[in-house]
């Protein structure tokens, strides 16, 4: 039986002003920002309410959102007994960018004197940079789109900078770029990318933005996946509620923002979000730990059967596995940890993943794998070779991510992934060549730094993993010659 703790909003949304756009209305930003948002404004008010947008999908949530008045819920899940039940009513608007009137609203609620921050969960994709190097991807149709109409962008790039225009026409301050993405340095990213995109347009305008335009990084960190069907079945029946829009997580949360504000900001810190000069450090280490081991636990877990991250760290060679890599091959890249905050860390996040309500599903994990695998994995593994470590875990990682995607072509399943054409093509054409496959793969420099690109002992070695697991070698017996 669930134990569920009920937290009413203790919020008067009229009472409050809209302060922050939010871009991507998914389940992370309604469980992280809008619970940080809520708990703020409950204890300190002030206008800074959040309207919410989607770009272009998931038109049905923004009419959900507004059948609701914008009142949902979070169940966040302790484990199989407990939970919180949180109302939260700190989102005032949405919109849908799909339609001319749905941009114009958002662009005028972006160009509202009122608007102080404009935060993005767009996922890594949604910068349209190349992962491995962050240059903008100037030939991707979208951006295409956005140079040559700037008044009717399609990206949250786009949005920024048609908005900015507009402020700046009218002699407004600039809002504040605040990135949520799980991205290093997600706000000089976001920054990059935004110039790079005005640079398009006029040279004195990126110039202006360069200037006046802040861009803090943050680094945030909740497991929040997916709702599916079944979730609503068993929402309802631990929690009573029945709504299309509600989400679910688990209890921990947590938030560092880079202290640059100059447009104004929430008392965020009252809701315990911590406000620090320098995110560097928590970010590579959530990066490659949390995330480096979602992304092992996505390909390989798979592989060997597994369905829920919950249910792949059950097994006890998986879970070994874990702890080797973050122990072995992430600890010597995270110079400002001590190993024994480094084992804290990692056996909080093995805790955390073992959490079952979560459902936590590995093929959503999967999706991306491109975007992903740069700032969890490959960047770690460059520093590694560069200290003649070995990293044996990253490498199967490596290998399992190709099998992936040779499975993925075989059964026509999409993975989701803005490379997906391309990687198709070379799994297609080299499935039976695994030394042209791993090398032609390898020398994608969006994905790989060049450096790995030189490694031929490493190359050898991804053959060998590659043709071991394409031949069925099972997963568990690989891992157990590395832990
Ligand atoms: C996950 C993240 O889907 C993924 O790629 O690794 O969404 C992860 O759950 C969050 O970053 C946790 O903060």
């Amino acid at each position: 039986m669930m134990k569920v703790q009920h937290i009413n909003s203790q919020i008067d949304a009229s009472k409050h002003d809209i302060g922050i756009v939010h871009i991507g209305l998914g389940a992370f930003h309604r469980a992280h920002q809008a619970v940080y948002l809520e708990q703020t404004l409950a204890l300190h008010g002030g206008d800074w309410m959040i309207a919410s947008a989607n770009i272009r999908s998931n038109y049905s949530l923004v009419e959900q959102m507004n059948a609701a008045e914008h009142c949902y819920h979070v169940v966040e899940y302790a484990d199989t007994s407990n939970a919180n039940l949180r109302e939260i009513k700190a989102i005032k608007n949405t919109f849908f960018c799909g339609s001319d009137e749905g941009r114009e609203a958002l662009l005028a609620q972006m160009t509202a004197p009122a608007t102080k921050v404009v935060t993005l969960t767009v996922t890594e994709k949604g910068y349209y940079l190349a992962p491995s190097t962050g240059e903008l991807l100037v030939g991707a149709p979208e951006i295409q789109h956005d140079m040559a109409s700037p008044s009717q962008p399609k990206t949250a790039l786009g949005l920024i900078l048609e908005s900015l225009k507009q402020r700046r026409a009218q002699g407004l301050s600039a809002f504040t770029v605040l990135s949520c993405d799980n991205m290093p340095h997600n706000g000089i990213r976001a920054k990059g990318a935004v110039v790079a995109l005005a640079k398009g347009q006029d040279d004195e305008f990126a110039q202006w933005i360069e200037k006046n335009v802040a861009f803090p990084n943050s680094m945030v960190d909740r497991i929040v996946p997916a709702v599916s069907e079944q979730d609503l079945a068993m929402i309802k029946a631990d929690t009573g509620i029945s709504e299309p829009t509600v989400v679910k997580c688990e209890q921990f949360s947590q938030w560092v923002i880079e202290d640059h504000f100059p447009a104004g900001r929430p008392q965020w810190e009252s809701a315990g979000v911590q406000m620090v000069d320098d995110v560097s450090s928590y970010e590579m280490m959530k990066l490659r730990m949390l995330n480096g081991s979602h992304s092992l636990l996505a390909y390989l877990g798979s592989i060997a059967g597994f369905k829920s991250v919950a249910d792949a760290v059950q097994d006890k060679d998986i879970r070994a596995f874990l702890e080797h890599y973050m122990m072995q091959e992430v600890a010597p890249t995270l110079p400002s940890f001590s190993q024994t905050e480094i084992a804290i860390y990692c056996q909080q996040l093995l805790a955390r993943f073992e959490n079952d309500s979560l459902q936590h599903q590995l093929k959503q994990i999967a999706m991306d794998g491109s975007q992903k695998l740069p700032q969890r994995w490959l960047t770690g593994l460059t520093e590694l070779q560069a200290q003649a470590l070995a990293a044996p875990a990253i490498e199967l990682g490596i290998a399992g991510w190709i099998a992936f995607l040779c499975d993925a072509e075989q059964g026509q399943q999409s993975i989701n992934d803005p490379l997906e054409t391309v990687l198709f093509e070379t799994v297609n054409r080299y499935r039976d060549d695994s030394v042209s496959l791993v090398g032609t793969l390898l020398q994608r420099n969006d994905i790989f730094p060049s450096s790995l690109v030189k490694n031929e002992a490493l190359q050898v070695r991804l053959v060998g993993l590659v043709d071991e697991l394409l031949a069925g070698a099972k997963v568990q017996s690989l891992m157990s010659h590395i832990y």
